[in-house]
């Protein structure tokens, strides 16, 4: 199967960069997305999203003329499919996945699709996904036929092969990490197969759509578990009065253990989501996964818990102050250290809800953005030096490198609250 035009539906912090990384191997590439403002972007050779090097990339081949974004789907060899897959709006509670943005793309590709083409779900989604797409595009393209009906025989190929690669990171993990194929059948896989290897470098393993729509999950979910039972611990050692981090140091030089970092919480949207589709399909059977989840979901109350605490415990030994006079600066609001993604970020939480429950000045400090967010619109945004000497209470939510070694010791021990133990890093 030859693959000379390449659509890419959706140009998302998955799909732009791999439409890129797929172009500077020199083939033809239609991103396509609903946006015009993503679509004119890339076509000056520019990126809406923050990516390290992904801008070179794109800007090299929309120059070359490899990529181009457009509005309407074009006929193509491959289409591959990079929406997102959010909880359903009226469902929010129950975590039910809502598949109207793979809904919307099928229908959008259906009228261009020829015999021949290869179809490939990117987005990380629930078990059956691939299958419910395959049968949409079967609905509206009547007259080709689909491997859920003609299996080996059928005109168009479909597959399922999530995405895997850790932001900041993306360019080298989507050439150098093992790609999961999961083929509707054996030729989809083979075709499948055939697309990644113009790019990627790691292993290309086949297996089926469902397998693959649940490795994807499992992997998050595994990572779930594991920092849930981190979080869990420093629960528990707080209880006991025990130093966690000591503690995980500790039990990690046993050579078969390895526990993660505690931390305010998980975000981003991909670890603090994706168990939830296992647990929306099988709720009976998901019950370790489910605890994780509720353990990391958890994290962000316990934190703003702490330093409410801490003011209270100020109050005590300051008579003359009132809980107006009381500041609090949080060091790091981003989901993880060393970006500026504040989506899904439980340190994000915590300072909003700190911001209207605390009756002091919230002070800021995130190296990695300029402007402060509009939902803590009125607290300042400092450097860390700046916040360590106006604030009261200091509260450490992420490991960013510039919080490294910073130097609270002139400050009492309960009033600085370090959740990720920069000091020690
Ligand atoms: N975190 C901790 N303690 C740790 C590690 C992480 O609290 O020891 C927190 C982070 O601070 C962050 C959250 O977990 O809030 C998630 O961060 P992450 O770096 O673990 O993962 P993501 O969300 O950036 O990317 C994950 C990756 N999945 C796995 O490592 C199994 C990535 O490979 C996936 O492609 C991505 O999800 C995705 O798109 O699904």
């Amino acid at each position: 199967m030859e693959f000379s035009t390449i659509a890419i539906v959706g140009l998302g912090y998955i799909g732009l960069p791999t439409a890129a990384v797929i172009a500077s191997r020199k083939r033809e590439v239609i991103g396509f997305d609903v946006s015009p403002v993503v679509v004119d972007t890339i076509n000056k050779g520019a990126i809406h999203i923050v990516e390290p090097e992904l801008d070179m990339i794109v800007h090299a081949a929309v120059k070359e003329g490899y990529l181009r974004a457009t509005l309407t789907p074009e006929p193509s060899d491959a289409f591959l499919i990079a929406v997102p897959t959010p909880f359903k709006a009226e469902q929010g509670k129950n975590h039910v996945p809502d598949l109207k943005y793979i809904e919307s793309a099928a229908m959008a590709i259906a009228p261009v699709l020829q015999k021949g083409n290869l179809v490939i779900l990117e987005s990380t989604s629930p078990v059956g996904a691939t299958e419910q797409m395959a049968a949409w595009l079967a609905e509206a393209r009547p007259d080709l036929t689909f491997p859920q009906s003609h299996g080996e025989q059928s005109d168009i190929r479909i597959a399922h092969c999530p995405e895997r690669v850790l932001p900041g990171h993306v360019i080298r993990e989507l050439v150098a990490n093992d790609r999961v194929i999961g083929g509707m059948t054996p030729a989809c896989s083979e075709a499948a197969c055939r697309l990644y290897e113009i790019f990627v470098e790691g292993e290309c393993v086949t297996t089926t759509a469902r397998t693959a729509e649940m490795a994807k999950l499992t992997e998050n979910s595994f990572r779930d578990v594991n920092i849930a039972f981190a979080n869990e611990l420093s629960l528990i050692c707080d209880k006991l009065d025990i130093d966690v981090w000591e503690l995980i140091g500790l039990a990690n030089r046993h050579p078969r253990v390895n526990i993660l970092k505690p931390g305010p919480g998980v975000g981003g949207h991909c670890i603090a989501v994706d168990p939830w589709f296992i647990v929306s399909e099988t709720p009976e059977q998901a019950r370790l996964i489910r605890t994780a989840r509720e353990v990391n979901d958890g994290k962000p109350q316990w934190v703003i818990d702490k330093v409410k605490a801490a003011v209270g415990a100020f109050l005590l030994k300051h008579s003359s102050h009132t809980a107006k006079d009381v500041s609090v600066a949080l060091f790091g609001l981003a989901f993880k250290p060393d970006i500026d993604d504040l989506r899904e970020s439980p340190s994000l939480t915590i300072a909003q809800q700190l911001n209207q429950e605390l009756a002091g000045p919230l002070l800021l400090v995130e190296p990695n953005i300029h402007v402060v967010p509009g939902s803590l619109a009125g607290c300042s945004l400092l450097n860390p030096e700046q916040a360590m000497a106006r604030a009261d209470i200091c509260v450490v939510l992420v490991a960013h490198k510039q919080f490294r070694g910073l130097n609270f010791s002139a400050k009492s021990s309960e009033f600085v609250i370090d959740v990720v133990a920069s000091g020690r890093a």
